[in-house]
């Protein structure tokens, strides 16, 4: 039985935890990245907090500690499609995983150029990756990392389904489900509502097995794999453009600097621990969709949160000053977030939830590493357009 599987993106924070959880479950593994994030470490002038070793030692590290390999090939998935194309015939996988895109909110609002670079990779990517399969003639199931930002964060009044909304047309008297109205709040998320419309076509066209999980925001750093040693640990962003909020509040609270909260902190945002990201992926490959049906959307989060909820629990538990700065970005100030995540509950999946043992441990490994952090490099100061305004010094006050 064919085991390949290739993890595009399998160098970042989602996606080397999670070529680790499925290399240790028996499947072969192949990463495939161009390790733009690390150079955009250097662009940006701010590296992991966690000291994250190259590619090529965490790989031998890995064989090391559990005598499996991991391939890996040096490739950009947005511009090498003849090279994608021969991985494809290669390696046959069963399932390819796909993370490989720019995932940062704040980092494509930077500029005209970063804009432009996140939908150009972004698609890109995507559109080489689907084309290649098709013309590979390879039957492989396409998970895709898409987010919880393609719906928008409001409820319409119900629990956000999971991918599609059943709406009545023509007086009510014919019923129809349509992938839910995209609604997004940056030109990354832009990109991920895009992708849907590229998987909704080649299913259709190719019947391309497809399964895109909408994931919620990730918490935490390690998992069980990557504890193994050291030079295993996961990438760990506290920036203002890398950086998602839980993991910065608990990093911020660890090197004393205030909690930074944008506007009134009403913003309600799904969550999900990383642990439960990397068993996700691995129900969605262990249970595939049939050929002949339609893409299958899943709701990967956990449970939602409001962002000055998130502050005072950090606080509760670690001690931290919080406060509120002008919100960079254009977003609602207050919004409520109910959404359905049955798919995977139906898979065995039982979420892990905020708990006090996991906030803790973060908060850990965020004193250990401290010393790394660069405190400039924490405010957030990519802007959404013209009417936003630079703070870096915040207030004790709400912001309206
Ligand atoms: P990340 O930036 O840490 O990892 C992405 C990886 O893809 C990096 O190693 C990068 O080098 C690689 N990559 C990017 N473009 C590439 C290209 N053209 N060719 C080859 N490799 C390329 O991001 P992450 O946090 O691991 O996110 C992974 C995926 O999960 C993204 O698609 C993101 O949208 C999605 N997601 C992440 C979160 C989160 O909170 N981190 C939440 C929801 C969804
Ligand atoms: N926020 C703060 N203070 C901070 C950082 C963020 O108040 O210091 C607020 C933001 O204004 C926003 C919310 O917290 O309202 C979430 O911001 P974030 O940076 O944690 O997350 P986001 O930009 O939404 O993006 C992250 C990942 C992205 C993923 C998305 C899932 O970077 O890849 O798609 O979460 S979701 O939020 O469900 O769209």
């Amino acid at each position: 039985m064919r085991k390949n599987i290739i993890v595009f993106g399998g160098d970042g924070f989602c996606g080397w935890p999670t070529s680790l959880h499925i290399s240790a479950c028996g499947y072969n593994v192949t990463i495939v990245d161009n390790l733009v994030r690390r150079k955009t470490d250097i662009e940006l002038e701010c590296e992991s907090l966690t000291p994250i070793t190259p590619i090529g030692t965490r790989i031998e590290v890995w064989k090391k500690m559990t005598s499996k390999n991991i391939g890996y090939h040096y490739m950009n998935v947005a511009e090498d499609y003849e090279g994608l194309l021969a991985l494809f015939k290669k390696l046959k996988p069963i399932a390819i995983v796909h993370f490989a895109e720019q995932r940062a909110a704040p980092y494509s609002m930077k500029s005209p150029s970063h804009k432009r670079y996140t939908v150009n990779n972004n698609i890109n990517a995507t559109s080489n990756i689907l084309c290649s399969i098709v013309e590979s003639g390879v039957d492989c199931h396409v998970v895709h990392l898409g987010t919880m930002g393609v719906y928008g964060y409001g409820t319409a009044g119900m629990k956000i389904p999971e991918g599609y909304l059943k709406v009545k047309v023509g007086g009510d008297s014919q019923k129809i489900k349509m992938l839910y109205p995209p609604n997004p709040g940056s030109i990354y998320h832009m990109t991920k509502c895009q992708d849907a419309i590229m998987f909704y076509y080649y299913n259709k066209n190719d019947d391309i097995r497809i399964t895109d999980l909408h994931q919620g925001i990730v918490w935490g750093t390690n998992t069980p794999d990557t504890m193994l040693d050291e030079r295993l640990v996961n990438r760990f962003d506290y920036d203002g453009d890398y950086g998602t909020v839980l993991n910065r509040f608990l990093m911020q609270a660890a090197v004393g600097h205030p909690l930074t909260v944008h506007g009134t902190g009403g913003q309600t945002r799904a969550f999900i621990h990383i642990q439960d990201t990397v068993k996700c992926v691995r129900l969605a490959i262990e249970n595939p969709p049939r050929h002949g049906k339609r893409v299958r959307i899943f709701n990967q989060a956990a449970e939602s949160y409001n962002i000055k909820d998130l502050a005072q629990k950090v606080n509760e538990l670690v001690g931290a000053e919080i406060r509120y700065y002008k919100n960079p970005r254009k977003e609602d100030a207050e919004n409520t977030l109910q959404f359905q995540n049955e798919g995977f509950k139906s898979l065995g999946w039982e979420p892990i939830t905020l708990n006090t043992n996991l906030m803790k441990e973060v908060s850990d490994i965020a004193l250990k590493y401290g010393e790394r952090c660069d405190k400039r490099k924490i405010i957030c100061t990519s802007l959404w357009n013209k009417d936003n305004e630079l703070d870096y010094i915040g207030s004790k006050e709400e912001v309206i």
